[in-house]
């Protein structure tokens, strides 16, 4: 499985920084943002290094869907029954920090749209 030794993320997903993990199985995990930008602010990885939306490619869709699927059964377990926003930046203009593949699972206040 790809991992990249400078990033941060796969470092996370492999236990040598600590996370405050909300889930986690073979394939991903989810933990919370160390910087929340709403009450509930969690991060949901692919164990292996990729670096963007951007990078991947038609053999990844089963592990983009595996994501996004983990983001709706959180949403049940943390019962975010008034909705819930599932962001991926993508590159610079994207507003991309952290250069490993993230789904954002935002909650607990309304969004605004358009986004900044
Ligand atoms: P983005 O800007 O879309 O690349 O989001 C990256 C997010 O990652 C940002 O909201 C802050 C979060 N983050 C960065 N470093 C760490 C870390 O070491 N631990 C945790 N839990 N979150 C981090």
């Amino acid at each position: 499985m790809a991992f990249s030794s400078d990033c941060i993320f796969c470092k996370i997903a492999a236990g040598t920084i600590p996370a405050r993990t909300e889930y986690a199985d073979e394939l991903c995990l989810a933990f919370h943002d160390v910087n929340p930008q709403a009450p509930t602010h969690l991060l949901v990885i692919p164990r292996q290094h990729l670096v963007s939306l951007a990078h991947c490619a038609p053999q990844d869709a089963a592990l983009l869907g595996h994501l996004l699927q983990v983001a709706a059964e959180l949403s049940k377990k943390l019962e975010l029954s008034n909705g819930f926003r599932a962001v991926l930046n993508s590159g610079a203009d994207g507003g991309q920090t952290v250069d490993h593949l993230h789904v954002h699972l935002l909650a607990g206040r309304t969004m605004h749209w358009p986004p900044g």
